[in-house]
């Protein structure tokens, strides 16, 4: 009864705006949709459609989708790119500029064949311009400034007016100073769903994009000449421990997908599953040929998807698997001393530089586990703890948590993994034999002697050892 009732409001309004549209033949300012904000980093609920053909709405990590209204046959959406204050993980905001309070934008979703009619009103203190990428669509909704159309001036708002022509993985982002654009968090997941709402569908569906930033200790703003040397790499604006986890059911039909806005490549690596490469934003894979990885590495301004059955309960990590990219903020000059005794010089030091601290004897992995004061709005370099200490990562990670028993839809984190009796790795209890040693130091317990040459002592001529 109550939805129904909402219908013949939903179609009453509609019927409004369609007339409004044969009269004009184009959208009108006074026609705007609204434009929805949020000052929220959680993963919002996915958008089940309400009309059109049915779909299995996406879940933006940490982000939300759009919310559009139909008019007439054309679905109508408004994009406000403005600053916005992100928390990238809790303990560090940072100042950026996106679209509808966040960073990156809302998650535009549509259906294969829609007509979709994209406002964007720029409250930047410069111009902008949306590229729509991957997107078949005419020259002059392509969003080049300077190329297909003049730029945006701030304050002012632009139309684009596309169908959506194939369905797959597809991104938005600024093509206009894009350099300090997206280096500022100005970003967009654009999926389109298939028509034929049975065609490659999945039960559950991630999607994300990979970002970075470069903002010093202590700081808010991002530094926008930077092209190599990020100390922040993200998903959807956030570092680990901030990215929320993925809830998956235990035999659902789960998609991941990613795009790469950063500079440089990332590859993705998933534990506990093999999976299939299954889309990118150029289309789907077809099925006989998607191959199978743990892994996939995905390049600058690329897109990837891939599929797997969850059939292994568990807390799978999944994660960049260049090492720099799974840590916070960290100082590329601090040395290596692994294997160093640094007492003697470390109280040295500390007369010199108070409150000076030696990094790392025995590897960097104690940081994990240090409550080290920080400055204000700086987050550890490695940090998150799960139920068996800390985790020691940071940056691009996060966990697949795959639960027996969950309902549609539901996508509540389920706390840590309950291991099953006996199926956790375990301490060696009992005695280590002495370690055998090879050639003529086997007898010297333990002893082994390493020897060098010095080159330059040496007798001339000789390139090879003198024994
Ligand atoms: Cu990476």
């Amino acid at each position: 009864m109550d939805i129904s009732r909402r219908n013949v409001i939903r179609a009453g309004s509609g019927l409004v705006l369609t007339g409004a549209t044969m009269v004009s033949g184009r959208a009108q300012a006074a026609a705007i949709p609204e434009a929805p904000t949020t000052g929220d980093a959680t993963t919002q609920q996915p958008v089940a459609p309400t009309s059109g053909p049915d779909y299995q709405p996406v879940v933006t990590l940490n982000g939300w989708t759009l919310p559009w209204r139909m008019n007439g046959d054309w679905k109508e959406f408004h994009l406000v790119a403005e600053p916005v204050v992100r928390e990238l993980a809790p303990g560090m905001k940072a100042h950026l500029w996106g679209y509808n309070g966040q960073s990156p934008g809302p998650t535009i979703e549509a259906v294969e064949g829609d007509k979709v009619r994209i406002f964007v009103t720029n409250k930047l203190p410069e111009n902008t311009a949306v590229h729509w990428h991957g997107q078949r669509l005419p020259n002059g909704m392509d969003g080049v400034g300077g190329l297909t159309q003049p730029h945006i001036p701030p304050g002012r708002t632009f139309v684009y007016e596309f169908q959506l022509r194939r369905s797959g993985t597809f991104m938005y982002h600024p093509h206009s100073d894009e350099m300090v654009q997206m280096a500022m968090g100005m970003m967009g997941l654009f999926i389109v769903h298939p028509r034929d709402p049975a065609f490659r569908r999945v039960d559950r569906d991630f999607a994300f994009l990979l970002n970075a930033f470069d903002i010093e200790a202590g700081s808010y703003v991002p530094k926008v000449n930077t092209m190599l040397e990020f100390n922040l790499w993200c998903w959807n604006s956030r570092v680990f421990p901030g990215i929320d986890p993925l809830v998956v059911g235990k035999g659902d039909k789960v998609r991941i997908r990613f795009g790469n806005l950063t500079m440089t490549n990332h590859p993705v690596h998933l534990h506990g599953y093999e999976f299939k490469v299954s889309g990118t934003d150029g289309g789907w894979v077809p099925e006989a040929a998607a191959w199978p990885e743990v892994s996939v590495d995905c390049a600058v301004g690329q897109m990837r998807s891939f599929d797997f059955v969850a059939d292994e309960p568990g807390d799978w990590a999944i994660h960049c698997h260049k090492s720099h990219h799974t840590m916070n903020a960290m100082g590329h000059a601090v040395k290596t001393y692994i294997g160093v005794d640094k007492k003697e010089i470390a109280q040295r030091l500390k007369k010199l530089v108070p409150g000076y601290m030696p990094m790392g004897s025995n590897g960097m992995g104690e940081m994990g586990a240090m409550e080290m004061p920080l400055p204000d709005n700086t987050l550890p370099m490695m940090t998150g703890f799960a139920q068996f200490g800390p985790v020691e990562m940071g940056g691009m990670f996060s966990v697949v948590k795959v639960r027996e028993g969950l309902a549609k839809g539901d996508y509540k984190d389920p706390g840590w993994f309950k291991n099953p009796a006996g199926a956790v790795a375990y301490e060696f209890k009992g005695q280590l034999p002495e370690p055998v040693r090879s050639g003529k130091q086997a007898g010297a317990k333990g002893a082994v002697e390493f020897s060098a040459v010095d080159p330059r002592t040496r007798p001339a001529g000789g390139g090879h050892d003198q024994h």
